[in-house]
C-alpha cells in the first residue's frame, strides 16, 4: 500500500481521483467508499437532500433539516454543543475547555497549543509544578456569535470558562476552537457578550469573583482592598484591549445596539464575602460602561498597568465618565438588551421584578448629572426568581421565573405605562416549565432579527420527567412554540450537564465547510516541521525521521488504510505521529489511536493532525483508526515496534 500512496510518488490529486477506490480494494471488487456510503464515491458531496423546513407545528421528519442551528453551552462539561431546532436533535459536541477522547482535544499537539498558549505565566507555573499542561476542566456558561450591525454574521462563537477565568473562540467555518485566553487580573469569567454594533470588535467579559487588586497572599479579610474587573477583548485577534476596575462583583453582561454602552449586573454591590453579606442590601446595581470615554481614557494614559493590561479605575468615587452605577433591586442576575434597541432588561432574582432601563436616558446620567435611576422606565412585578429575559422582536419579553418554575410573557410598553401610573397590565401569560428555568432563548432574540416562533427553556432540574437514572438526574431543556399569547410545549430534551444557555441562529447564516482546506492554519506547526524534515504534507507521505531521541512519523490515511503498516522506535523515545487524511469525501473522518499509550485523535477529511507520546516498554503496539470509516475500518490498523533501549 505504501508503495502506491506513499513515497512511491502518486500525487495528492492522483490519490484523490482514486479515493479508496479500485487500487486498494480491487480484490473486493467494489469501491470502498461507495460500499460504505451507498453512493458512487465523490458524488456524495453534492447529492445532499434538499433542505426541507419544519412544519408549522415544529415537527422535523427524519432526513429533513432544521431551520435553526442552536449553539449550546454545556456548563460544567466545558464543551459547546450544536443542536438542530426545532427538532432538538443534538448534532455535534465541540470540545473547548474539556478533554475529549473522541476527537483528541487536549491530546493532540494542535489542541494543546490552543489550550496552553493563552495562559498567564502565573497559571503556567502552577500547572508545571503540578505536572499539568493546561486546566483539565471548564465551566462554559455562555455562547454568543459575532455580530455585524446587530445581526449574527456567522464568523465566530465566543464563550467563557468561569472555572479557570478563560474566554474561547470557535471558528464557524470548521466548528473548532481556535483560541483560548486566560483573562489576567479578573477572577471567574462569567457573563460574556460580543459587541453588537457596528460589529463585534470587542467581546465583553465579566469577572464574577472579587480578589485583592494585588493578590499575593497578603490580604484576606479586608474587602476594601478587593476589586473586580470588566474586560474588553479584541475579537479579531483575541488579545486584551482594556479592563475596567469596578466596585461590586459582575454577573451577566450585554451591549447596546449603538456601540456606546455595555452593561453588567452585580449581585454583590456590598462587596460581601458571605451569603449574609452578599444579600444584605435591598439594592445592588447595574454598571454602565461608556465605551468611547474608556477608549479616550486609555488613549490619554489615564490607566494603570496591571499584569500587562491597561486598567481604567471605575470604582465608586472614581467613576469620571467611564462608568455609572444604576441601583437595581435585588441581587440582580440576567442582563438582556431588547431588539427594539432601547430597553435593557435586568432580572431581579431576589426581587420579583424586572428593571427596564431606557438606554437613551443614559447620556443624561453620564453628562447632565441626572439621577442614576432616572433611566429606569419600568419595573414590573412578574413572579418569583426572575433570571433571564428574551424577546420576540414584537415588543414582548419572556422572563424565566426560577422559583415559580414558569416563564412569563409580558409586554414592555405596558410595563412602561404601568410604571408611569397608567392602568396597564404587562403580564400576558404564564406557562409552567419543568423545572427551575435559568436561561431562555428565542430565535435570534438577542439580535435585530429576533423572531416570535420558538422558545427554549433551559431548566436546571428534570425531577420526574424522565426514567430514573440514579441520584444524578439529567437536566431538561424544553422547546415551546410561540402561538399568539401562549406557549405550547413541543419537546422535553434531557441533557447531561448542563443546558446552561443557548442561541438560535438561522441556518442561512451558518455555512461550515464539508472538508478541510489543505491551507488551513490549524496545523501550521506540523507544516513547518514537515518542511524542515523534507516532507510535503500535501502528498502521500510515509517517513520516519529520527532526531536524537525524538522520532517523527509521517503517514497518511485513505480508507481503509494508513499508508504505513508498521514503524520502529526505541523505548523512551518521544514519538510524534502526524497523520494526513487524504480522503476528501464528505463525512469520511479517520482517527489515530495508539494502543496502551493514552492517545487518540480525529483526522477529518483533508486534515492533518499530530500527537506526541513517549514510547512505552519494548514490544509490539497496534495503532488503529477509531472513527468508523469503512467496512474494513477494523482492519485499518498498524504496528509500532518498540525496541529495547540500546538495541
Ligand atoms: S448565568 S442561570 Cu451563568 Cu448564565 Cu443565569
Ligand atoms: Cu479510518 Cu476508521
Ligand atoms: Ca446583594
Amino acid at each position: 500500500m505504501s508503495d502506491e500512496m506513499g513515497k512511491g510518488g502518486i500525487s495528492r490529486r492522483g490519490l484523490l481521483g482514486a479515493t479508496a477506490g479500485g487500487a486498494a480494494l480491487g480484490t473486493l471488487g467494489v469501491s470502498g467508499t461507495a460500499m460504505m456510503m451507498g453512493v458512487a464515491g465523490g458524488a456524495f458531496l453534492g447529492s445532499a437532500k434538499p433542505a426541507l423546513a419544519a412544519t408549522a407545528d415544529g415537527h422535523v421528519a427524519p432526513g429533513d433539516l432544521d431551520e435553526y442551528y442552536g449553539f449550546w453551552s454545556s456548563g460544567q462539561t466545558g464543551e459547546m454543543r450544536i443542536l438542530g431546532v426545532p427538532s432538538m436533535r443534538e448534532l455535534m459536541r465541540v470540545p473547548v475547555f474539556n478533554i475529549c477522547s473522541a476527537t483528541g482535544w487536549g491530546i493532540t499537539n494542535e489542541s494543546k497549543k490552543i489550550l496552553t498558549e493563552g495562559l498567564t505565566e502565573k497559571t503556567k507555573a502552577y500547572l508545571a509544578a503540578n505536572g499539568l499542561e493546561f486546566p483539565r476542566n471548564g465551566d462554559l456558561h455562555h455562547v454568543h456569535m459575532s455580530f455585524t450591525e446587530g445581526k449574527y454574521d456567522g464568523r465566530f462563537l465566543f464563550m467563557n470558562d468561569k472555572a479557570n477565568t478563560r474566554v474561547a473562540r470557535v471558528r464557524c467555518d470548521v466548528m473548532k476552537c481556535d483560541k483560548i485566553i486566560e483573562i489576567p487580573n479578573a477572577k471567574g469569567i462569567h457573563g460574556l457578550r460580543p459587541q453588537k454594533w457596528p460589529r463585534t470588535n470587542y467581546v465583553f467579559a465579566n469577572g464574577e469573583d472579587e480578589a485583592p487588586m494585588v493578590n499575593d497572599g497578603q490580604i484576606l479579610d479586608d474587602p476594601s482592598k478587593y476589586v473586580n474587573f470588566y474586560t474588553a477583548i479584541n475579537a479579531d485577534d483575541m488579545t486584551i484591549a482594556w479592563q475596567v476596575m469596578v466596585t461590586g462583583n459582575l454577573d451577566n453582561t450585554d451591549a447596546d445596539y449603538e456601540g456606546k454602552y455595555a452593561f453588567s449586573t452585580s449581585y454583590n454591590s456590598e462587596m460581601g464575602m458571605t451569603l449574609a453579606d452578599m444579600t444584605a442590601a435591598d439594592m445592588d446595581h447595574v454598571v454602565v460602561y461608556n465605551i468611547a470615554e474608556i477608549e479616550k481614557g486609555i488613549e490619554a494614559g489615564d490607566f494603570i498597568e496591571l499584569n500587562g493590561v491597561k486598567v481604567i479605575d471605575g470604582r465608586k468615587g472614581a467613576e469620571k465618565n467611564y462608568v455609572r452605577y444604576i441601583p437595581i433591586p435585588n441581587n440582580p442576575h440576567g442582563c438582556n438588551m431588547a431588539p427594539d434597541k432601547v430597553h435593557l432588561c435586568i432580572g431581579g432574582k431576589l426581587s420579583p421584578t424586572v428593571s427596564v432601563i431606557d438606554v437613551r436616558k443614559l447620556d443624561a446620567v453620564f453628562y447632565d448629572g441626572a439621577e442614576p435611576r432616572s433611566c429606569v422606565v419600568a419595573e414590573p412585578e412578574l413572579g418569583l426568581g426572575p433570571l433571564h429575559t428574551c424577546f420576540d422582536g414584537q415588543g414582548n419579553a419572556f422572563t424565566t421565573l426560577f422559583l415559580d418554575s414558569q416563564v412569563v410573557k409580558w409586554n414592555i410598553d405596558n410595563a412602561i405605562k404601568a410604571y408611569a401610573g397608567e392602568s396597564a397590565d404587562p403580564i400576558i401569560s404564564k406557562t409552567d416549565v419543568h423545572y427551575q428555568p435559568g436561561h431562555n432563548s428565542t430565535a435570534e432574540g438577542e439580535t435585530l432579527d429576533a423572531s416570535a416562533k420558538y422558545y427554549i427553556s433551559m431548566n436546571k432540574f428534570s425531577k420526574d420527567r424522565f426514567l430514573n437514572v440514579g441520584p444524578l438526574k439529567p437536566e431538561n431543556e424544553q422547546l415551546f412554540l410561540i402561538e399568539g399569547d401562549n406557549l405550547t410545549l413541543l419537546h422535553d430534551g434531557p441533557t447531561f450537564a448542563e443546558p446552561h444557555d443557548s442561541i438560535l441562529v438561522h441556518r442561512s447564516k451558518v455555512n461550515p465547510v464539508h472538508v478541510w482546506d489543505r491551507e488551513d492554519p490549524s496545523w501550521e506547526d506540523a507544516r513547518q516541521q514537515a518542511a524542515a524534515d523534507g516532507v510535503d504534507l500535501d502528498w502521500g507521505h510515509d517517513e520516519v525521521i529520527r532526531d536524537g531521541n525524538k522520532v517523527r512519523v509521517y503517514m497518511s490515511s485513505v480508507a481503509p488504510q494508513f499508508s504505513m503498516e508498521k514503524f520502529t522506535v526505541k523505548q523512551g523515545d518521544e514519538v510524534t505521529v502526524y497523520v494526513t487524511n487524504m480522503d476528501d469525501i464528505d463525512d469520511l473522518t479517520h482517527g489515530f489511536t495508539m494502543g496502551n499509550h493514552g492517545v487518540a485523535m480525529e483526522v477529518g477529511p483533508q486534515q492533518t493532525a499530530s500527537v506526541t507520546f513517549t514510547a512505552a516498554q519494548p514490544g509490539v503496539y497496534w495503532y488503529y483508526c477509531q472513527w468508523f470509516c469503512h467496512a474494513l475500518h477494523m482492519e485499518m490498523r498498524g504496528r509500532m515496534f518498540v525496541e529495547p533501549q540500546g538495541a
